[in-house]
């Protein structure tokens, strides 16, 4: 499914997803959740990493409440399904996600973000969880992945007071990874992911799909997939290059690009 809530553009090898809804503060209709699902199943070959930002003055402001009102239980349940399958395109799809925030990163917003890999946060971006005072629950994996992020306490706290974290308090936190002045999220995602997009494909597969698996599994399950992967990783010739690359002072040393 397309829409034209959700713009695409490609540059270079950098897919860059547009939240474009901001009339709607970019809530996500259920077409809008299947455009997102639909595109990171289907990025042009050659795509190495994707930007997900918001139009307007707000990154997302979480589902769409106007399609609430006739769900049923049963329906209910499938629609969170839904966003689920959705947003395991993104966390688990073929390349890294950088999302570029502002404004408001709210409910179903948060939740998107949350299954991006790495956040970028303008000054004016915050971070709630409405759904609290509006006497429905996290739907979309927020409760999986948001307490990864923060921590239970914290979301549990959002949830039950409905408190706001600016943008400062939410770096903090652990939202997001970066926090840049107004207006410089979109840029710093792009730098980002233009970084990423160099890596070795291999050891992108490994920090997307691996790690977080590794980070859930007992101590010495762990330690054996860790080993797998490393070895893996280390057999491909792109990674000898690499290496040898390094070694023959022709690549970059540790913070000197
Ligand atoms: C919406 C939505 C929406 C705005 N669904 N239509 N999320 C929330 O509970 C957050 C609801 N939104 C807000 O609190 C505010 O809109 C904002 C703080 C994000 C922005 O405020 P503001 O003053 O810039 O905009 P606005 O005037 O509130 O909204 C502009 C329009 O967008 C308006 O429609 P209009 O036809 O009157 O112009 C709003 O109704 C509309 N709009 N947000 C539908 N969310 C998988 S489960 C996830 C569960 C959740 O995400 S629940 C949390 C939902």
């Amino acid at each position: 499914m397309t829409s034209q809530d959700l713009q695409i553009e490609q540059r270079g090898a950098i897919a860059v997803l547009r939240l474009n809804r901001a009339g709607k503060r970019n809530a996500l209709s259920d077409g809008l959740v299947l455009a997102i699902r639909d595109a990171f199943q289907n990025l042009p070959e050659g795509t190495r990493a994707a930007v997900i930002h918001g139009d307007g003055e707000h990154f997302c402001a979480g589902l769409d409440l106007s399609e609430l009102q006739e769900r049923d239980a049963g329906a209910g349940l499938l629609h969170s399904r839904m966003w689920h399958a959705a947003l395991e395109q993104v966390q688990f799809g073929p390349v890294p996600v950088v999302a570029a925030l502002h404004g408001a990163v709210v409910g179903g917003g948060l939740e998107l973000a949350a299954a991006c890999h790495v956040r970028v946060a303008d000054e004016t971006a915050f971070y709630a969880l409405p759904e609290g005072s509006r006497g429905i629950f996290v739907g979309g994996g927020g409760s999986v992945r948001i307490p990864r992020l923060i921590g239970v306490a914290r979301m549990t706290d959002m949830m039950l007071t409905g408190r706001v974290y600016d943008a400062q308090e939410g770096e903090r936190a652990g939202f997001a990874q970066y926090r840049v002045p107004q207006g410089q999220a979109l840029d710093k995602a792009l730098e980002l992911a233009g970084r990423i997009a160099q890596n070795a494909p291999l050891t992108n597969y490994a920090l997307m799909h691996a790690l977080p698996r590794i980070a859930e599994q007992p101590a010495d399950q762990g330690y054996l997939t860790e080993a797998l992967m490393a070895a893996i990783a280390q057999s491909a010739p792109e990674a000898k290059e690499r290496v040898r690359a390094f070694l023959e002072g022709r690549a970059g040393k540790v913070g000197k690009g």
